[in-house]
């Protein structure tokens, strides 16, 4: 697959193009492109984009899938670009456990086709203080929860990455504990910005991103966004999540962008957005507060960090 370098799009192109390529069904935001991959991305016209302005300009697919994390391939920021070549994302299945009606195995490919796959534009912001803006496809993860259907026992979810050392070379080492684990409360996984992704401009996501599924919550930090996901168990206790487990002080299970509350070893208060010199500001919630400051409500978020 070829990217060009004009692939740097301002955030106001790419709504212009979107009305362009209003009529098109298999929309490929990358022109010129046609890998038969996309066919999951028949997407609805209605970008979400609500929170965004015109300071957020689209980062390039060459930024976004050049400067990743995703341990399961290597420590580094190039690492998972360069190292997740082997790892298989087709076909896939995802697992339903826990506290629910239908426990249940779910081929993707079928999965896929009765969810709408929609574009999302969010801004992620990592905890290492770095951010981008990102063109999502993806579905509510509430879809799958409906499927799933929760016992009114289930608080919370956990989502489990896949194993498969032979395919990802990073988790022949301890580097982190495997599998890679995340969770979030069930409400938080209910609201509507939530979202499993398949793909970013168009795209199936390519293996550093996730593929073939993986969560994007955009007013958390990047790490409650789990790749590569293999199942998902509701259950009633909060769950342990990787980071958390490994540095309870500097990582909280909650994990809400917030600019008032530092990590122990940096500020919290600014963050560099990949291609820019000049540091931002940072937004409480990431900028989504309007949208989810109420799931947090009466609670200490320097203690619920
Ligand atoms: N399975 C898994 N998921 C993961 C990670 C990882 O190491 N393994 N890294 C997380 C971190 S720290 C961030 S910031 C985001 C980065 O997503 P991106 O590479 O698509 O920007 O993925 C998150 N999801
Ligand atoms: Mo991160």
């Amino acid at each position: 697959m070829k990217i060009l370098p004009s692939e740097i799009t301002p955030y106001t192109n790419y709504l212009n193009r979107r009305k362009f390529i209003k009529s098109s069904i298999a929309t490929s935001l990358v022109l010129g492109t046609s890998t038969g991959l996309q066919a999951n991305h028949a997407s609805n016209q209605n970008i979400y984009d609500n929170q965004l302005d015109e300071n957020d300009s689209l980062n390039s697919f060459e930024e976004i899938t050049t400067y990743n994390n995703f341990y399961e391939f290597g420590m580094g920021k190039t690492d998972p670009a360069e190292n997740s070549g082997d790892f298989k994302p087709k076909p896939w299945s995802i697992s339903l456990e826990g506290l629910i009606n239908n426990p249940q195995v779910l081929d993707l490919e079928k999965l896929l086709q009765k969810v709408t796959i929609e574009d999302r534009v969010y801004r992620l912001r990592c905890v290492e203080a770095w951010s981008m803006v990102i063109p999502w496809q993806g579905f509510p993860l509430a879809e799958i929860i409906k499927i799933a259907d929760p016992l009114s026992s289930a608080k919370f979810i956990q989502f489990e990455t896949v194993f498969r050392p032979e395919e990802m070379p990073g988790q022949k080492r301890r580097s982190l504990p495997w599998p890679y684990v995340e969770g979030l409360r069930i409400d938080e996984a209910m609201h509507p910005l939530t979202i499993l992704s398949t793909g970013l401009y168009g795209h199936d996501l390519l293996n550093q991103s996730g593929a073939p599924l993986r969560l994007v919550v955009p007013w958390k930090y990047g790490f409650k966004s789990i790749k590569s996901i293999s199942s998902i168990r509701f259950v009633d206790k909060q769950p342990d999540a990787t980071w958390p487990m490994l540095a309870p002080s500097e990582y909280g299970f909650y994990s809400n962008v917030n600019n008032l509350v530092d990590h122990p070893r940096w500020s919290q208060g600014t963050e560099r957005r990949i291609g820019e010199f000049k540091r931002r500001k940072t937004m409480m919630y990431n900028g989504y507060e309007e949208d989810v400051s109420h799931l947090y409500k009466g609670m200490d978020l320097k203690k619920y960090y």
